[in-house]
């Protein structure tokens, strides 16, 4: 008998001891429940001899390790995801009869997968790239799979380009990289040679591919759907998410760090959030149009690659997500979940754009091989929860059999029609022509061809839009992005041609490019059509935009201590940080015990050298005077500050710990506070300090 009074076996006399079964342990069993009597030593023949290969418990064990990976999704490979709830806040009854938009107040199960897109599943989550935003909605009358991504428009406009467009911004064939990352020759190849990419170049080199967190992203549905309602009648719409959070991003620097010093960022604060119940929230936003609307705008709603600007037609807020619930497993609920944009239920359908139109063949598609099986949609994190009155069976029809079948249907109705109730067995499901999903009946005629309409050839006006609307802080922050990933093109006539089309988005973002690059402006690329002069959309923005939000709310504000910091201090800006909804974080050198002033010691959330100022979202600093004097010769403190300094956080500092700023070239504005002002000053960050930190494009 053990110390801790648990049964346990030993191995060699004098050797280690292990649990056995026991009240809190249930005994192990091999997959097909045969209770294992060893779990520590393959069978051998004599104690030094060869293993035997009868011992199925060592085969079937190391079996199934062998096959524990599947392939990995070819795009959004890297993703993490939450269990939640939407809750319907405005009925659209009138407008479609999708079931979870009857009744305000109506709540429906969700899971939701965020994800970037080039990198593979072990890729950092931080890399400049666009997200992955996918909800499957559980309702009751099947699953429906809003699968989008943070950025409302795409890189180009027919599916058919899609494996072009993903070969080459994935790392390149021969060399194998770079991974997770569009700064390389055969990416802007692509995009040099794909004007209609340019709107959503604009949105990738800006701050949306730089989120915060998954919380601070917007989410949209991209393409035009449909909804249709009792009469049949057909509304398009647009789907939004918005952050209830509010938009935030990180500056290049800071997310280039941040993918080293933690390359679960993203993960782990859902994790984090979640565990201590501020769960993320988005609102679901629709802008419905009719097809006279449609006709009226300069540019064609089927066009995946154009937006609907929100002073144009406003978001209307229908509902919202709220996700409270961490996975149980990532495998078995991240992993094996099958987003499919085809999944709609009753009173949502499709447009005619082609992008989407291609996506509704893809994702099944993608699924036989990823989970190997058509039977993928009986995996629990898959499976439909049921229509209300058939709890319990939400599938039924007469499709059978197949790999990994986990269903046992009973009786020989595998067809239909069939007359067997008729003799009282078991006869199966039948069609409800009132219930059923009803396509709708658009009128569609046209001769077969490949071809783009003229309405598509626009591919500049909305990029001019885009960056005629940003803040300037982020119009320089797309200048300096574009020469960054430019400076990593090596061939030349890439970087002429992406210059020349830019020149046609704005001529000051195309001269500050090719200033950045020191290379001289090539005449702009031919246009198919005018460039329009838009009016600004100032809810493109993030910086000084309408979902920019100055709060603590659901941020970290990192606290660096050491020995002998005054306990008063660290307890009221700790209770202050509380009260305004932030989670404060202490880190010290040393993480076990950090001896306060008051003669106490309390240990440390995080270490210096594990925690950089990346990490959190706002930084304070309280030291005694003989700390301050030992820290400033400590690099990973005097880098602390000036990384906080330098993404233009807010830093909040005693006296005593002041020598320390000054080491780390901190030059006194607004953001930089005594501990008094320092939570309200905490809630932003400093767009003003950043032309005196770094040079930009
Ligand atoms: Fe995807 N996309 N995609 N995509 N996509 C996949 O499906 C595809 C597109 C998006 O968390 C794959 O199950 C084609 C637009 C998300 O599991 C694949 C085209 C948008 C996710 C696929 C597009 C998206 C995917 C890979 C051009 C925003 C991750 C694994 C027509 C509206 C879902 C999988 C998750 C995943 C194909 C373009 C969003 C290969 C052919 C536009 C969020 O089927």
């Amino acid at each position: 008998m053990a110390s801790d009074g648990k049964a346990r076996k030993q191995d060699y006399a004098g050797g280690e001891t292990h649990q056995i079964a026991d009240d809190d342990h249930p005994v192990l069993t091999t997959n097909h429940g045969m209770p294992i009597s060893d779990n520590q030593n393959q069978l051998k023949a004599g104690p030094r001899g060869p293993v035997l290969i009868e011992d199925e418990v060592f085969r079937e064990k190391m079996n199934h390790f062998d096959h524990e990976r599947i392939p990995e999704r070819i795009v959004h490979a890297r993703g993490s995801a939450a269990h939640g709830y939407f809750e319907c806040t405005e009925s659209l009854a009138d407008i479609t009869v999708a079931d979870l938009f009857q009744k305000k107040g109506q709540r429906t199960e969700v899971f939701t997968r965020f994800s970037t897109v080039a990198g593979g599943a072990g890729s950092v989550d931080t890399p400049r790239d666009v997200r992955g935003f996918a909800v499957k909605f559980y309702t009751r009358e099947g699953n429906w799979d809003l699968v989008g991504n943070n950025i409302p428009v795409f890189f180009i406009q027919d599916a058919i380009k899609f494996p072009d467009l993903i070969h080459a911004a994935k790392m390149e064939a021969d060399r194998g990289y770079p991974q997770a990352a569009t700064a390389h020759d055969t990416f802007w190849d692509f995009i040099s040679l794909m004007p209609e990419s340019t709107h959503m170049v604009m949105w990738a080199m800006s701050d949306r591919t730089l989120p915060r967190t998954f919380a601070n992203m917007e989410g949209f549905g991209v393409h035009t759907f449909r909804f249709i309602n009792k009469e049949g009648k057909s509304t398009f719409v647009k789907f939004h998410w918005k952050p209830k959070a509010g938009l935030a991003s990180t500056i290049w620097d800071e997310t280039v760090k941040i993918a080293g010093a933690d390359p679960d960022f993203q993960r782990r604060n859902l994790f984090e959030s979640i565990d201590r119940g501020d769960f993320p929230t988005w609102e679901l936003g629709v802008q419905l149009f009719d097809e006279a609307f449609a006709e009226s705008q300069p540019y064609d709603v089927l066009d995946a690659t154009k937006i609907i600007p929100e002073e144009v037609l406003p978001v209307r807020i229908v509902g919202k997500m709220v996700l409270d619930r961490y996975p149980d497993n990532f495998f078995a609920e991240t992993e094996q979940a099958a987003f499919v944009p085809s999944h709609v239920v009753p009173g949502i359908g499709f447009s005619n754009d082609p992008l989407l139109q291609g996506r509704l063949f893809s994702y099944t598609d993608t699924q036989l091989s990823r989970l190997g099986s058509v039977n993928f949609h009986q995996l629990p994190i898959n499976r439909a929860k049921g229509r209300a009155e058939a709890a319990g069976c939400p599938f039924m029809n007469q499709q059978r059999d197949g790999h990994m079948q986990m269903s046992v249907p009973k009786g020989r109705a595998n067809y239909e029609p069939n007359s067997l109730a008729q003799a009282g067995e078991e006869a199966g499901a039948r069609e409800d022509p009132e219930r059923g999903y009803k396509t709708f009946p658009s009128e569609e005629q046209g001769q077969k061809l490949r071809i783009r309409p003229e309405s598509f050839a626009d591919h500049y006006s909305q990029a001019r839009l885009f960056f005629r609307s940003m803040d300037p802080a982020e119009q320089a922050h797309i200048a300096s992005a574009l020469v960054f990933e430019l400076s990593k093109v090596s061939l030349e006539h890439i970087r002429i041609s992406v210059m020349a089309n830019l020149r046609n988005v704005d001529e000051t973002l195309a001269q500050r490019g090719a200033d950045g690059l020191a290379m001289d402006l090539p005449p702009p690329s031919k246009t198919a059509a005018p460039v329009l002069d838009m009016d600004p959309s100032p809810a493109l923005r993030i910086i000084r935009g309408p979902l920019e939000k100055h709060t603590l709310e659901g941020r970290t504000v990192g606290i660096l201590i050491a020995d002998g910091t005054d306990a008063g201090e660290l307890s009221t800006l700790k209770d202050a940080v509380k009260a305004a909804g932030g989670t404060p974080m202490t880190i010290a050198p040393k993480v076990g015990k950090v001896p306060l002033s008051d003669g106490s010691a309390i240990a440390a959330d995080a270490q210096l050298f594990g925690q950089p100022s990346v990490t959190v979202d706002a930084c304070a600093v309280i030291l005694s005077e003989a700390a301050a004097a030992k820290l400033v010769k400590e690099g990973a403190a005097v880098q602390w500050v000036m990384d906080a300094f330098g993404h233009l956080k807010a830093i909040g500092v005693n006296d005593a710990a002041k020598p320390l700023l000054d080491k780390a070239g901190v030059e006194p504005d607004e953001g930089v506070t005594d501990l008094a002002g320092f939570v309200e000053a905490a809630k932003k960050r400093y767009w003003d300090r950043e032309a005196s930190v770094r040079t930009l494009a």
